[in-house]
């Protein structure tokens, strides 16, 4: 069965954006995954569609309508659809790649994505959707977070990928930062590529790119370096059975 994405927005337009082009657009095109946006706005209460009010208990901003959000999911989502609701919202659990790999294994999502200052809570408890968060910082909406979860599960789908990402791809999973990357010219503005890569030692390349990766882990990332692990000896036997 294919992968399905379906996106609730009052900014279809915004869909397929970015992911039209590169590795998921040929995807899309392959029919390796199929992407539907439903406009909440379709599902608006009277002659204005209106999606959204005041906050109870005062404070800026609107909220989205907890009917209108659920017509929407309804007429996007048929009755027993397998696929997890996913409401991103700055509120929700850090998306990290053990949740994009869960993801990308399933059947697909369904992504509410929220404007104004959120969506009615109801909802969001009546449909058990998942809240998820790309980072700590504030979008204007869910709809670019979106498309960061998109990206990151369907660059992990069967024959998306070449090989060469997929190595790539193992780097950051097993917790730490990429190594930096060279190629020609060999010397530029009088930079040169470090020696050892240019030695044709296969093994010392290796011990170079792997310590390359952990000082830039340690530098850059201590809440990734202090973390456990595994595939490491200081974390001999203490993996998963
Ligand atoms: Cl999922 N939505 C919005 N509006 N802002 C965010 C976010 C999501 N994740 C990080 N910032």
């Amino acid at each position: 069965m294919m992968w399905r994405a379906s996106v609730l927005t009052l900014f279809p337009e915004m869909f397929p954006g970015p992911l039209a082009h590169s590795l998921a657009g040929r995807a899309l095109r392959e029919g390796r995954w199929s992407l539907a946006a439903e406009d909440i706005r379709a599902h608006g209460e009277g002659r204005h569609r209106t999606v959204d009010d005041t906050p109870f208990g005062g404070g800026a901003g609107m909220v989205m309508r907890p009917d209108v959000v659920d017509r929407a999911i309804a007429a996007a989502v048929p009755e027993g659809d397998p696929r997890p609701l996913i409401y991103l919202t700055p509120r929700g659990r850090l998306l990290d790649q053990a949740l994009v790999r869960e993801l990308a294994a399933g059947p697909g999502v369904v992504l509410l994505c929220g404007r104004y200052e959120g969506v009615d809570q109801r909802v969001i408890e009546a449909r058990a959707m998942r809240e998820v968060s790309i980072g700590d910082y504030v979008l204007s909406g869910g709809e670019v977070a979106a498309l960061v979860l998109l990206d990151a599960c369907v660059r992990l789908l069967p024959g998306v990928m070449g090989a060469a990402e997929s190595a790539e791809e193992e780097s950051h999973a097993a917790g730490l930062l990429e190594y930096p990357h060279y190629t020609r010219p060999a010397e530029w503005q009088g930079r040169a590529v470090p020696p050892v890569l240019l030695s044709g030692h296969h093994a010392e390349v290796a011990r170079w790119r792997r310590e390359q990766a952990e000082a830039a882990t340690r530098e850059r990332r201590p809440d990734l370096w202090n973390r456990p692990r595994f595939g490491t000896r200081m974390d001999a036997g203490c993996g998963p059975a």
